[in-house]
């Protein structure tokens, strides 16, 4: 089975050290924006992956209201932290899109953490892409088809690995099964982060 057009993967994309500097600038940005426990809309399930975010909106989920973008941090009543340049110049080297992404969801991932299969539908840009950063412990990734059927594959993202989701990739069923615990030093508590850069207006 071949990758969904329009998914790109570069295994390899952060050295060691450009991982590092990377994480240091994330350590900022959850020391102004901690790391939450978000909850299923209707339910209230908490996820078992910890969120924030950086940028001028935030993807956010609650018991009440769901999943939507945010200007504010409910926990702070505060801005979400800007984009840092080591976030955002792998956007610039890597999108191919005429607009600044506008929001950027850290997600932590701890030894038990799993995100099932969904897509992400919540923006309007869908001719952005989404591009991906993996630091930390390993990650086995699924990726299906634009339904829910159908076959998937899997990948494993280690760390420093970048995967763009343009094109049709965009819209596809996608998770991540497991956490491989103790498969990389970077991350002094383990587990793992996943960033995601998104566009969520057209731009004007
Ligand atoms: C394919 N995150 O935050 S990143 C998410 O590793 C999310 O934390 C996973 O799925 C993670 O929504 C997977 C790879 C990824 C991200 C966004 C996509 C794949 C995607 C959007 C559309 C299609
Ligand atoms: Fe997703």
């Amino acid at each position: 089975m071949a990758w969904p057009d329009g998914l790109k993967f570069y295994p390899d994309y952060l050295d060691a050290a450009a991982a590092a500097a990377l994480l240091e600038d994330i350590r900022e940005i959850t020391a102004a924006a901690p790391l939450y426990r978000p909850r299923m809309p209707r339910t209230g399930k908490p996820l078992s992956v910890a969120m924030t975010n950086c940028g001028p909106l935030g993807w956010y989920t609650d018991k009440a209201q769901g999943y939507r973008y945010l200007r504010q941090n409910p926990h702070t009543n505060e801005d979400w932290p800007p984009i840092p340049p080591s976030i955002s110049r792998i956007w610039d080297e890597l999108a191919n899109y005429q607009a600044a992404p506008q929001a950027c969801l850290i997600n932590y991932y701890d030894a038990d953490a799993k995100m099932g299969m969904h897509r992400d539908a919540d923006e309007s840009a869908l001719d952005a892409p989404v591009v991906s950063i993996s630091l930390g412990d390993d990650a086995l990734f699924r990726v299906g088809g634009k339904t829910r059927k159908g076959p998937t594959q899997s990948v494993r993202l280690t760390s420093g690995a970048v995967v763009v989701l343009g094109g049709d990739a965009r819209q596809v069923f996608h998770g991540i099964d497991r956490i491989y615990p103790g498969t990389s030093k970077l991350l002094a508590e383990g587990g793992r982060f996943n960033l995601t850069l998104r566009r969520v207006t057209l731009p004007a």
